[in-house]
């Protein structure tokens, strides 16, 4: 069914020392897109170089790396029609200087090596995600709301 289309959305470090939690949660939820699953953890260095595996040849991947261990993350599966790509235009462009305002990194980044958040861009990459930060699994629930987005 198209929406039980899932993403895969992390709050990186500085998005977390920052407060933003909150505000991004916020942001997905008035949309209709429904938190399927969710935990805070602060991941070692080999997990986050598998998790960026496609990136490895950049000259930016050790920083990268660097930056996503430096903290706790919020590591989270959302749930809805379209919610790969709306995510992504929800997110904003990668480059926070050529975000636009009113997205998330629009809103509160500057810098590309700072902008506290990530969301999967494919179906197949959040699939793939989804199994690498969540192995166990999601707990299979429908909200209530279902029927008043959809
Ligand atoms: P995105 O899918 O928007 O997260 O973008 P990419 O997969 O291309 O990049 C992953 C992360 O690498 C970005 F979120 C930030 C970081 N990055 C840099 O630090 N420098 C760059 O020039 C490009 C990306």
């Amino acid at each position: 069914m198209a929406n039980s289309e899932v993403t895969f959305i992390m709050i990186k470090p500085d998005g977390v020392q920052r407060g933003l939690i909150g505000d991004i949660i916020c942001r997905f939820e008035k949309k209709g897109f429904f938190l399927k699953a969710m935990k805070m953890v602060q991941v070692e260095r080999s997990f986050a170089e598998k998790h960026y595996s496609d990136l490895s040849t950049k000259s930016f991947f050790g920083s990268l790396v660097e930056y996503i261990v430096s903290g706790p993350v919020v590591a989270m599966v959302w749930q809805g029609k379209g919610v790969v790509a709306t995510g992504r235009k929800i997110i904003g462009a990668t480059n926070p200087a050529a975000s636009e305002p009113g997205t998330i990194r629009g809103d509160y980044c500057i810098e590309v090596s700072r902008n506290i958040i990530h969301g999967s861009d494919a179906v197949e990459s959040a699939q793939k995600e989804i199994a690498l930060w969540f192995p166990d699994g999601i707990i299979d629930w429908r909200s209530a709301n279902h029927s008043w987005i959809y």
